[in-house]
């Protein structure tokens, strides 16, 4: 049946409607994150990012940046884990890194611009816990090979013997001793042709797809070898073998070119049952090439183990579990949010400030059991008057819960605790903290985390 234009428009409208309803990319709004690279630890997903600078013109970047999660819609920011200031034998570029978990310790492979030989080197750091801190484990590069010494990813295969990517353009690959920081042998350069990475036209220095950004993973007994592709604007190609350094055949393209930004990066890992792909794009607001985002969505695979082919969608609509209200949680911990910045100091680490009256964050699924009675928040201000904070139930203008004053504090090193009396609402719900400030310039308000109590 043909729908008349007025039906049509609806349907536009409704699809617009609820793909915002269910918005979940980037998934990080407070913040440009670039270079996705995800970790799976005791439950866990850690997300480790690189970090584009605002306003950036070039790649800025400076630190790397974690954000974990347990349902994957609700991700809690933990500020920055490091920088290439960890390094004392380099000058800056913390390009996009990848950390992984072996027999409790943490290491975390970096590219960053050496000091000496000033262009790309691989570093290698060590900590005792996901969230750092981390130290340099040698005090100078562990790879310093080529002018294209970036973008390392590492892998433990079931047999313990764990491997190192990396490279643009050229691929390369090395094999890491047991105890993480040192090289078993010399590094390999992966040949680089068509039936491994497929053909690249007129260009002799690039002749295959492969640019950068290689993730090697492993499904069954079929390794996967996922990689930024060439020309650009970047597209997401991969390739599979039988074992972890190949031979490596060309098996197409898993993201094509999309999305506001001429570089691309992929990140995968299997999550309670799930196989998750992450990616970044320029889709927030003053997005682009240099001021990225990371996004994350759900990969399938077709019978014979290859993946199928994704575009960009808006995210993760159904949480994994629920929120538990009556713990603290931190003001960043997230699922959406517009005009807010997250940023951290030595009182109280991360928090996140209100940049503009009406700027909100969302947070999904929140199970609210037989109902509570209070909510409390450790809150700030510089203003003297008329900042508030409304708690919204399911939408941005849903039942109000609560509209706290935030009292004048004086500055981000000082805080207060407000509490306010909530009607007895059971169930699950998204909760939406709605930051209001008329005519009040800059940072409106400072939050640290809430509470809600029986
Ligand atoms: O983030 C800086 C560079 O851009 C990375 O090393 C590449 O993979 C590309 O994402």
């Amino acid at each position: 049946m043909k729908k008349s234009p007025k039906a049509y428009m609806l349907t536009i409208l409704v699809a617009f409607a609820l793909q915002f309803c269910f918005a979940q990319n980037p998934m990080v709004q407070t913040n440009y994150t670039a270079d996705p690279a995800p970790m799976v630890y005791n439950g866990k997903m850690y997300l480790y990012t690189s970090h584009d600078e605002d306003n950036s013109t070039w790649f800025v970047m400076n630190n790397w940046k974690l954000y974990t999660t347990e349902d994957m819609v609700n991700w809690t920011d933990h500020g920055a884990v490091g920088g290439y200031k960890l390094f004392d034998w380099a000058i800056g570029d913390a390009w996009a890194i990848q950390v992984v978990q072996r027999n409790g310790k943490f290491y975390l492979y970096a590219p960053v611009k050496s000091k000496d030989k000033s262009r790309s080197a691989i570093g290698v750091a060590v900590a005792d816990s996901p969230y750092g801190p981390f130290y340099d484990a040698l005090n100078k590069p562990l790879v310093s090979v080529s002018d294209g010494d970036i973008d390392p990813t590492v892998f433990i295969d079931d047999d313990g013997q764990a491997y190192l990517y990396w490279g643009n353009p050229d691929c390369y690959y090395a094999k890491l001793n047991e105890n993480m920081i040192s090289i078993n042998g010399d590094a390999v350069h992966v040949p680089m042709v068509e039936t491994s990475f497929g053909k690249r036209d007129g260009n002799v220095r690039r002749p295959t797809r492969y640019e950068e950004g290689p993730w090697l993973y492993k499904r069954n007994s079929l390794y996967y070898l996922i990689w930024a592709g060439g020309p650009i604007p970047e597209h997401i190609g991969y390739s599979t073998g039988k074992s972890a350094t190949g031979p490596w055949q060309y098996a197409g393209t898993l993201m094509p070119k999309e999305g506001k930004s001429f570089t691309n990066h992929p990140g995968i890992a299997d999550y309670k049952g799930k196989t998750y792909f992450f990616y970044h794009n320029g889709a927030l607001p003053g997005g682009g090439g240099f001021n990225r985002s990371v996004c994350v969505q759900e990969a399938s695979f077709n019978n014979d183990g290859t993946l199928k082919q994704m575009k960009m969608e808006p995210g993760i609509a159904k949480g994994l579990q629920y929120l538990n209200p009556y713990q603290k949680v931190e003001a960043e911990t997230i699922a959406w949010s517009e005009n807010v910045k997250a940023t951290q100091n030595k009182e109280v680490g991360v928090f996140i400030t209100a940049m503009a009256n009406g700027a909100y964050t969302k947070v999904k699924d929140v199970d609210f059991r037989d109902g509570a009675s209070l909510f409390t928040a450790r809150v700030g201000t510089t203003h003297n008057t008329g900042i508030t904070m409304e708690i919204h139930l399911d939408s941005i203008d849903g039942k109000l819960l609560a509209n706290p004053k935030i009292p004048l504090t004086g500055g981000d090193d000082r805080w207060a605790l407000v509490s306010a009396s909530v009607p007895k609402i059971p169930g699950v719900h998204d909760l939406y903290f709605v930051f209001r400030g008329e005519n009040k310039p800059g940072v409106i308000l400072y939050f640290d985390y809430w509470s809600f109590s029986k």
